[in-house]
């Protein structure tokens, strides 16, 4: 019980883009179907992926799906065939695929789905990395450790009954001769096999040791926040040796940033921003300190390499009021113009109705479940109602309806999520560079024109202006929800405090 414990610590402290939530969620779709698509990352490469592909609306007309991964390197054909999803008895809407992923690195999934109303692909972007290494079970191990002892003395025995007695004629005696060269054969076979089960240890020992040095571990990141010319700075250096090695793609952008930092305020969570630091050389990034107090943070920075593999790099920083008090304040229009920053008191889902006012007015209301549960998938959705109650018009922020923010309280799980899922746009961007954004889902760079009409649920009692983000909780406890929405050119954060159950 203790081991599977530490065993699972290891694998939340171990997964690439986001902290400790592995799995991928997406919705969007597949030429003309929508998807919603559920990819259960292995914890050991080579390892099986689990694939849940639901098409809502798809009972009748879908004929079959298809999943298949390709490798961010794959070329032209070097990808395996696809494989049938097979349709999930009891639910008609729901598809399952197992897929091996063979090495570590970038991978998208593409999802077909073909039926009467033609056929389409989505592409799911997947990170796969080693989450930890299974140890040997005590007693299979015991056992083997037995039976391979019986075995080398069964090998001694037969060595030396073979030297003392195979060539004794009928009826012949076994001489003193013939067991003391007996006994040297034994002596002899004894070495020989103790030195091969020795070569086998270290053996073991090499490919366990590759194994674990496998093992992903995030680039290691140091955040300071320091006075400067102009107003408080956040500077992020990367400490990691293997940045400035060859283990590493240069970065790609998301959203047009290289990196996306969300500064939480721990343990109290009433203090939050996003924030885009810039690079300012090889191994340092930097952006305006937000309006935000002296005190504790921890800082989550969001970046995507040229591979389209994503990670999350992760600090914690104390603010000193003498960082913040001895420069004068930040210039109004410095900085990146889609930071935003939010200080409050997420409102708890406990409340008969869960809504939390927005700076210009309006009014985020929590619209999904109240009451969630481990692993369960749900819809997180939000409603934007406008000062005297009609639903908000959104405008896109950096290509998106929405984004949110999620963390355990304790630090231990951390989200960012866009109404396509958990998914990296930037990563998706490399991985399938001619993918249609995921209009369904709420992405809006094809225009205002698709994305508002989405938004309107037509003929609902209750229209407001929704976003959804598909995700599922990956552990009991404590969670804070930051939700960003705009509206006319102002950047809006809410904040819910969620308690999710066992
Ligand atoms: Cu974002």
């Amino acid at each position: 019980m203790k081991r599977a414990a530490i065993f699972a610590a290891a694998i939340y402290l171990a997964t690439a883009a986001h902290v400790g939530s592995k799995n991928v969620f997406f919705s969007g779709a597949a030429g003309p179907y929508d998807v919603s698509v559920v990819v259960r990352p292995p914890d050991v490469v080579p390892g099986l992926a689990e694939i849940s592909v639901r098409v809502p609306d798809g009972r009748n007309d879908v004929e079959r799906v298809t999943v298949r991964p390709v490798r961010w390197d794959a070329q032209e054909g070097g990808a395996p065939p696809p494989d049938p999803a097979v349709p999930v008895p009891g639910d008609s809407e729901l598809y399952s695929a197992e897929l091996w992923l063979m090495t570590v690195g970038a991978y998208r999934i593409e999802v077909t789905v073909d039926g009467t109303r033609g056929s389409g692909t989505a592409s799911v972007p997947v990170t796969s990395v080693m989450r930890g290494v299974r140890d040997l079970p005590p007693a299979l191990g015991g056992l083997l450790v037995v039976l391979g002892g019986l075995l080398l003395s069964g090998a001694v025995a037969i060595a030396g009954a073979a030297v003392r007695e195979s060539r004794l004629a009928a009826n012949e005696g076994v001489r003193n001769t013939h067991r003391r060269r007996a006994r040297f054969a034994m002596a002899l076979a004894s070495g020989t096999l103790l030195a091969a089960a020795y070569g086998g240890y270290a053996w073991w020992n090499a490919v366990d040791r590759e194994a674990r040095s496998g093992i992903f571990q995030r680039l290691s990141v140091e955040g300071v926040v320091t006075p400067a010319v102009g107003g408080p700075v956040l500077e992020v250096r990367v400490t990691d040796r293997s940045w400035l090695g060859r283990n590493w793609s240069p970065l790609v952008p998301d959203h047009g940033k290289l990196m996306h930092m969300f500064v939480i305020g721990a343990p109290d969570m009433r203090r939050f921003a996003h924030v885009h630091p810039v690079p300012v050389d090889s191994a340092t990034f930097r952006a305006p300190w937000p309006d935000l107090p002296a005190g504790e943070y921890r800082i989550y920075g969001d970046i995507v390499h040229e591979s389209g593999f994503a990670q999350t790099v992760v600090d914690t920083l104390f603010v000193l009021d003498e960082a913040l008090t001895r420069a004068e304040p930040v210039a109004v229009g410095e900085g990146d113009p889609d930071d935003s920053s939010w200080r409050g008191a997420p409102v708890p889902l406990t409340d008969s109705n869960p809504s939390t006012p927005l700076a210009d007015g309006s009014t985020l209301v929590w619209m999904g479940e109240t009451e969630l549960r481990v692993d369960e998938e749900v819809k997180l959705t939000f409603a934007v109602r406008d000062p005297v109650g009609d639903p908000a018009a959104l405008e896109p922020y950096m290509g998106m309806l929405s984004h949110a923010a999620l963390t355990r309280t304790d630090g231990s799980v951390f989200v960012h999520l866009h109404p396509a899922g958990t998914i990296s746009m930037g990563s998706l961007s490399v991985l399938a560079p001619d993918a249609r954004p995921p209009t369904q889902a709420g992405a809006v760079e094809e225009g205002m024109g698709d994305g508002t009409r989405d938004l309107m649920v037509a003929g609902s009692d209750d229209p407001a202006a929704r976003v959804e983000f598909p995700y599922a909780f990956p552990q009991p406890g404590e969670y804070a929800v930051w939700v960003q929405v705009k509206r006319e050119g102002q950047v809006l954060t809410g904040a819910f405090r969620v308690k999710v159950e066992e």
